[in-house]
């Protein structure tokens, strides 16, 4: 559970944005670690779940993560 998974969300462009989606991922996945970049769009995602599901995740807050 410690391989870290990376993201590009595109249209998340502020730190609300970035705090939200923290947020959503850490509801799911309190022992989550998420580092977000806003200047690439990168959010990296360790100790959480697969791929998909931290996907579905993020997309229920209204953002398309890639
Ligand atoms: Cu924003």
């Amino acid at each position: 559970m410690s391989d870290t998974l990376s993201f590009i969300v595109s249209d998340m462009t502020c730190g609300h944005c970035a705090k939200t989606i923290t947020n959503a991922v850490l509801a799911v996945y309190p022992a989550a670690k998420v580092d977000i970049d806003l200047s690439t769009k990168r959010v990296a995602i360790a100790n959480a779940g697969d791929r998909r599901a931290i996907i579905s995740v993020i997309e229920a807050e209204g953002y398309s993560p890639v």
